[in-house]
């Protein structure tokens, strides 16, 4: 079983996260994970704590000699914005932002000061999964599988997206743009309407697309409920801070179809078993398909707003407005790194369900030889038979 935890406030020393589960052999270097790690920093509409923060990660378990070794690895990124906080005197904060978890935080935990909420209700913590996720990332490079993602909406804004143009190039086009939207004019009016916001003293949301390639079929089951991989996957990108909606392949437009518009029809090129489309965003009975995986994600605007929100004072039991500290105006472009870190997370822990073994050698001639959507490797019996 592949599974991580993390630690860690957002102005406190450090975060620390453990994964536990991944197998031996796969070669790794805190350089592979600071690749992700510097692209959850950048984008426009960013919060000035990203120019504070330089996150680097230390691995400090489970990697020797540059390979994995089946030992839980341990990992810590510094927050450097804690040398402001520590030793400092913090005034108290007692007014909750509507949309950030301060007021349900203080409900549930009984805290008599509501940073204690905000400090691990932080989408600080999501750098320690995007370290995580590189981690999983490296290991599904080797057997071919790659994830990437791209930003199909900010705020009333959407991407009219080409076609013709290949997965692996909208990836590219994304990296290109501060806004991360591979569609050149979209990307300007996303531009735009973030300034915009900032303009307007607000915060914007927006929805991204994750896709994964070269999944290979029979991932996940159909056979009980907390065993469908499309939920898994869902449930982890929903996980994510901010993020309210997940759609998988194209499914709220499917709502409003019929079936036969619908469904992804089975076509033979020779052996092989094709699909004419791929609506179903690469699962069928929660099980991969081997069709590329495609969800949206929708994220919310974020809960600290320049301008006041009407909110109680729970000292003095007033009703007031919300008092500003920095944050985000949007995130959206620098999120797609989080939802992919999760993707390479929930699929490198079905690939270790799918293949077992504890090392990549064992695994490697174990996913060659994995049943394909191919009529030698579907074999009928084609014969009469009863309950
Ligand atoms: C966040 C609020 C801001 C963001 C933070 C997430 O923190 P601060 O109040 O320190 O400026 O910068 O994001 C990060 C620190 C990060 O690394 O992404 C929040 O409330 O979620």
């Amino acid at each position: 079983m592949l599974r991580f935890l993390t630690a860690g406030e957002s102005h406190g020393p450090q975060l620390t996260a453990i994964l536990d589960g991944m197998v031996a052999g796969v070669a790794l270097s805190a350089t592979d994970l600071d690749r992700d790690l510097a692209k959850r920093q950048v984008g426009y509409g960013a919060s000035p704590r990203m120019k504070i923060e330089h996150d680097r990660v230390q691995l400090t378990g489970g990697v020797l000699g540059g390979q994995t070794t089946g030992a839980p690895i341990a990992l810590l990124i510094d927050n450097l914005d804690h040398a402001k906080w520590k030793d400092r005197d913090i005034a108290p904060m007692t007014i909750p932002r509507p949309g950030h978890a301060d007021l349900t935080g203080a409900i549930k935990y009984g805290y008599r000061e509501l940073r204690l909420a905000l400090e691990r209700a932080s989408a600080r913590e999501t750098s320690a999964r995007v370290a995580v996720g590189a981690i999983c990332r490296k290991f599904l490079g080797e057997f071919g599988i790659v994830i990437g993602s791209y930003v199909v909406a900010i705020g009333s804004v959407s991407a009219s997206l080409s076609e013709e143009a290949s997965y692996l190039d909208r990836f590219a086009q994304a990296d290109q743009s501060d806004v991360r939207c591979p569609d050149p004019l979209a990307a300007e009016a996303m531009h735009a309407e973030i300034r915009a916001t900032m303009e307007a003293k607000d915060t914007v949301g927006g929805i991204t697309e994750v896709v994964a390639l070269n999944v290979p079929p029979g991932l996940g089951s159909h056979v009980q409920w907390d065993r469908r991989l499309s939920a898994r996957l869902m449930g982890a990108l929903a996980s994510v801070h901010a993020m309210k909606g997940v759609e998988i392949g194209s499914a709220f437009e499917n709502a409003r179809q019929r079936g036969t518009q619908v469904h992804d029809e089975i076509l033979r090129e020779g052996q092989r078993l094709m699909r004419a489309t791929n609506r179903s965003g690469g699962f069928e009975g929660g099980i991969t398909t081997g069709e590329p995986i495609r969800l949206r994600v929708a994220m919310k605007p974020i809960a600290t707003t320049l301008t006041p929100l009407r909110s109680v004072d729970l000292a003095t039991g007033e009703e007031t407005h919300t008092h500003y500290e920095r944050s985000d105006f949007c995130p959206v472009p620098r999120a797609g790194v989080i939802l992919e870190a999760m993707t390479a997370f929930v699929l490198a822990e079905a690939l270790i369900e799918k293949l077992g073994g504890d090392s990549l050698a064992e695994m490697k001639p174990r996913f060659a030889q994995l049943r394909q959507a191919r009529l030698e490797d579907l074999l009928m019996d084609n014969v009469q038979w009863k309950f």
